[in-house]
């Protein structure tokens, strides 16, 4: 079974691997190989979308897992968040000032739909103990995590993402939920390999 990607951007598998009936996603797997790389610095860069990812931590920090925030602008905000983020340290988390909050396409294409509890793969959830650092874990929660897309009827509802099973839903933009958040940085072409997807 061949990919599509002859178009300028090929989709990647869903991760999906066991198949339950012949012609179903486990048995095509249709796409690119999810791949990532974890930078040894608190990120994660996709290999397929460049994107570079924030990991999370359980250290009760600015990166940790457990922390919600709500969609709407103001205090406790994720916008509030993300200026801190892009002003750690001095220099901006890992290093980068350009972190955003990801649209709901840019979030839906880190979910694993092999896995769930959370559905990502291990670079997202590997270690994660209290107390853990960025640098020494990757946490993801099961729960919600906010993108920066608002409802087409208007900002009181914002798309996000349910990392459990990789539902996306419409959430409420003035209540925290269970919403955590995951930002992004500009597309990351260290890799000599992606120059080759940028048509
Ligand atoms: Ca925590």
């Amino acid at each position: 079974m061949s990919a599509c990607t002859g178009g300028r951007a090929a989709l990647a598998k869903s991760g999906q691997t066991t198949v339950y009936v012949a012609g179903d996603d486990g048995d095509i797997q249709a796409g690119l190989a999810l791949s990532f790389v974890d930078n040894g610095d608190g990120t994660v860069t996709d290999r397929n979308t460049g994107l570079m990812w924030e990991k999370k931590s359980d250290d009760g920090g600015l990166h940790d897992k457990d922390n919600s925030y709500v969609w709407n602008p103001g205090g406790g905000s994720m916008w509030a968040w993300l200026a801190q983020v892009n002003a750690e340290g001095g220099t901006g988390f890992g290093g980068h000032s350009d972190w955003r909050i990801p649209n709901v396409r840019e979030l839906l294409s880190i979910v694993d739909y092999g896995r769930y509890n959370p559905a990502v793969d291990p670079v997202f959830n590997t270690a994660c103990a209290p107390g853990c650092s960025v640098t020494t874990c990757s946490c993801s929660v099961a729960g919600g995590y906010w993108s920066c897309t608002p409802g087409a009827g208007g900002p009181a509802f914002a798309w996000g993402v349910g990392f459990g099973d990789g539902t996306t839903t419409a959430g409420t933009t003035s209540t925290a939920r269970c919403s955590c958040e995951r930002c992004v940085a500009a597309c990351d072409w260290s890799f000599d390999h992606l120059r080759d997807l940028i048509i």
